[in-house]
């Protein structure tokens, strides 16, 4: 079967709006911050997945490991007609759980939603050519934004995997898993990944890597901040760094002016002193308990909770 056409729940203007508004708001706050879905445009989101390939960063390969452990597991344990995965990307490591329901179990769909159009077109292509016989509908969405807009009927697993739910502050997570849950029905199913807490001796390189990539995908957001916003970045005069916060156990992308600079966005002149720092991205860090006491407090039930031989990455399997 051939993908089914995308069905937008965001257009390029709601995308337009929301880029401009996080602009406005994050470039006028002290200190200047970004929200990290406007990193993936398509060369953003191939930037990630050279990410994804690099010796440092291991959450990738750490729950590629978990998955293809215990894909069979979850095939096994929900049942489920519909799979449907949050924030999707290139689906890559959805392919386990895909093979899994191909053994055993009778998944009739798989719904991939994303912010990216470009990576959701080659990922349902590439997913319904593998899969004959799945229903793939694809869907362009915010997964903060668009839960209400998820296929229902049939018993529904939702995966949401590769730490994405870090990116999101503690309260933006408690309400996130709270829609979640409004969104889903009793009997249902959540598959999420989280990065765990580990030495930062670990995590600083894997977000920092010696090659530059992680640099450049941090600054890949001011040049797509100038190509739709029509401002004037001097990309160049900013440089990557990433820091551990030991307190809050997460990891920040930051991009520090190296001498004083300005951008022209949004009829406004924004200044930048030497040394000054706009946050990109927040990725939390997590312990097995912490996400057990979240999902219980947002009415979640976890089932099993898996990580690969190193401990680096967890994936739990909560019942609605
Ligand atoms: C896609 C959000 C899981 O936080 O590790 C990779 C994004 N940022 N390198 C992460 C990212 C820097 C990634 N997630």
């Amino acid at each position: 079967m051939s993908a089914e056409p995308l069905e937008i729940h965001l257009e390029q203007q709601d995308l337009d709006r929301g880029l401009r508004e996080d602009v406005r708001v994050g470039l006028a706050a002290t200190p200047k911050w970004l929200p990290p879905k406007w990193f993936y445009d398509a060369r953003g989101s191939e930037l990630f997945e050279e990410i994804t390939r690099l010796p440092e960063y291991y959450p990738t390969r750490a729950e590629r490991a978990v998955l293809a452990a215990h894909a069979d597991d979850v095939a096994a344990m929900t049942g489920a007609k519909t799979l449907i995965e949050l924030g999707s990307g290139s689906s890559e490591k959805t392919r386990l759980l895909l093979d899994a329901f191909t053994r055993h179990g009778d998944l009739g769909t798989f719904v991939p939603l994303d912010v990216s159009v470009s990576a959701l077109r080659s990922s349902t292509e590439q997913i319904a050519a593998a899969y004959p016989g799945l229903r793939v509908r694809g869907i362009v969405g915010d997964f903060t934004r668009h839960l209400d807009r998820l296929p229902t009927g049939g018993r529904r697993l939702v995966a949401f995997l590769g730490g994405t739910i870090g990116n999101l502050l503690p309260a933006e997570r408690a309400e996130f898993l709270t829609a979640m849950r409004a969104a889903l029905e009793t009997g249902d199913w959540l598959l999420v990944g989280t990065d765990l807490v580990k030495d930062p001796g670990v995590i600083v390189p894997a977000y920092d890597d010696a090659a530059g990539v992680t640099a450049e995908f941090n600054r890949n957001v001011l040049r797509v901040i100038n190509r739709e916003l029509g401002a004037d970045f001097d990309v160049d005069a900013f440089r990557h760094v990433a820091v551990w916060d030991p307190r809050r156990e997460w990891i920040e992308m930051r991009l520090r002016a190296e001498h004083p600079t300005g951008v022209r966005v949004l009829d406004t002149d924004v200044v930048f002193a030497a040394g000054e720092e706009l946050r990109t991205e927040v990725s939390a860090k997590f312990r097995p308990e912490g996400v057990a006491a979240e999902l219980t407090a947002s009415g979640f039930d976890r089932r099993a909770f898996w990580t690969d031989p190193d401990g680096l990455f967890g994936v739990s399997l909560a019942r609605a």
